[in-house]
């Protein structure tokens, strides 16, 4: 029995990336994914908070890093936190993320913008400020998995070929805002979604194809994948007599690394979906095929999460030789 909140999706072949975009989500390529079933929205504050009730899981960013971990920092910098985005007070150059991201010590789930902040008035919204192993033990207390970056994207696209968005090609269809992403000026001018600013109620936002929530926007979405400039399913030369990957992903961290910046021993995986902060004059990528590269220790307020489980049997990552 599937809880009542998962979607089961069957078996299927689907046009994975898009040349049309970002270079690191081309190119198209056909993929193959077996059944699963997913949440039919990312995992919320309550949810979560049942998870930390318990169990008595601590997050990430509610531990201080250890300066063991973190060779290049500071260590008086070293402290429980997160990162929280505020917006500038006017137009900023868009090349420098540090004017609209700040760490904030003391901030988690709990506490989004920092002590003193909650969650009042949330408990419907995704948990934000959530480090990959985060995500991954909420997923082993629910008895499911985190989705690759290909199931993750056969869900958001809804059963649609090759479109643009979750729901089609065209962004706002009869003028409406379809997903929770920024609109107006980033990072300083948001006139809200649906008159949200910053993360919204799971569910408010029209469901695409297959009855989810949020895919696109909202918050992002942590996946199993290691980042790499190319993503799964386009490893080996294709013979001709070769059927398209099935279950393809990337599962070792060599080409995650971010080298030549702090943290570049960090291993990155693959987030999808974008976010409430992404806005057409910045981010292009609340849509199916975008990705991200995210350090896995990482948390914010602007990424969660949501889990899978496989149906029938279990399916077997194929190679093509
Ligand atoms: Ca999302
Ligand atoms: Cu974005």
């Amino acid at each position: 029995m599937l809880p009542a909140d998962m979607i089961k999706l069957p078996e299927g072949r689907f046009k994975m990336g898009s040349a049309r975009f970002y270079p690191d989500e081309a190119p198209v390529r056909e993929v193959e994914v077996g059944a699963f079933a997913i949440d039919q929205g990312p995992v919320t504050v309550d949810q979560f908070a049942r998870f930390t009730e318990e169990t008595g899981y601590v997050t990430v960013a509610e531990r201080p890093p250890d300066p063991a971990d973190y060779p290049d920092a500071d260590p008086s910098l070293l402290v429980a936190g997160s990162a929280v985005f505020q917006s500038t007070p006017g137009p900023v150059p868009l090349n420098d993320p540090g004017r609209w991201w700040a760490y904030f010590p003391g901030a988690s789930w709990r506490h989004p913008w920092g002590p003193g902040s909650d969650n009042s008035g949330r408990h419907d919204h995704p948990v934000t400020h959530v480090a990959y192993e985060d995500a991954e033990a909420f997923a082993r207390w629910a008895g499911k998995l985190l989705p690759s970056e290909a199931e993750w994207e056969y869900a958001a696209r809804g059963g649609l070929e090759d479109a643009i968005f979750a729901w089609g090609d065209e962004e706002h269809p009869d003028g409406e805002v379809l997903a929770n992403s920024w609109q107006g000026d980033f990072p300083w001018r948001n006139t809200g979604a649906r008159g949200w600013r910053g993360t919204s109620p799971v569910g408010l936002f029209p469901a695409n194809g297959y009855g989810l929530y949020d895919m696109t926007g909202n918050v992002w979405e942590w996946t199993t994948d290691y980042y790499s400039p190319r993503g799964a399913g386009l490893g080996e030369t294709k013979s001709p007599c070769c059927a398209p990957p099935r279950n393809p992903r990337i599962g070792t961290p060599d080409a995650s690394y971010d080298l030549g910046q702090p943290g570049s021993h960090i291993p990155r995986r693959v987030v999808k979906g974008g976010s409430h902060l992404c806005a057409p004059n910045y981010c292009l990528r609340y849509r199916p095929a975008a990705r991200q590269p995210e350090a896995i220790d990482t948390s914010t307020s602007h990424i969660g999460f949501r889990c899978i489980t496989p149906v029938g049997t279990p399916g077997q990552a194929t190679t093509c030789v």
